[in-house]
């Protein structure tokens, strides 16, 4: 069993697309370890996407980011981060694969409804940002 995290992002909650997510980790066999509601602070927002500080989209990303609660959930699942990047599909919308969450309700390349790891190493990194066991 490995551990990933999922984060539902401020254009899902608004759209009160938490249960239909949720549904959609459960129907594939994803087991939810823990979950939280936050409201990310652009201190907390800057710091989680520190990766892309350099990119010309980080300023829109972090406000967008802090514009409403989000739902981090970390999950375990049998290779749980390279199935959950499945399972969300490609970070544009347009882009991802059909029947992926992204391409169901992404709206575009930023409003794209969830985060998810991309590697084992970054889980265990984001993991420890929400949650206190995983480190
Ligand atoms: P992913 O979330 O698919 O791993 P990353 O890590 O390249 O994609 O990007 C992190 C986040 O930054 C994306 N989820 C998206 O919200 C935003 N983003 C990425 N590329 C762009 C872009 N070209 N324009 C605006 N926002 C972007």
């Amino acid at each position: 069993m490995s551990r990933t995290l999922l984060i539902i992002k401020p254009d899902a909650t608004e759209r009160h697309l938490i249960g239909h997510i949720i549904n959609r980790l459960e129907k594939a066999h994803f087991t939810i370890r823990e979950m939280r509601m936050v409201r990310l602070t652009t201190e907390d927002a800057r710091k989680f996407y520190a990766v892309h500080k350099e990119r010309p989209f980080y300023n829109s990303l972090v406000e967008f980011m802090t514009s409403g609660p989000v739902v981090p959930i970390m999950l375990e699942k049998e290779n749980a981060v390279a199935d959950l990047r499945t399972l969300v599909g490609a970070t544009n919308p347009e882009e991802a694969v059909c029947g992926s969450i992204r391409n169901e309700i992404g709206l575009n390349v930023e409003k794209n409804s969830v985060h998810a790891s991309d590697s084992d190493e970054n889980a265990a990194i984001e993991l420890s940002f929400f949650f206190d066991e995983s480190q």
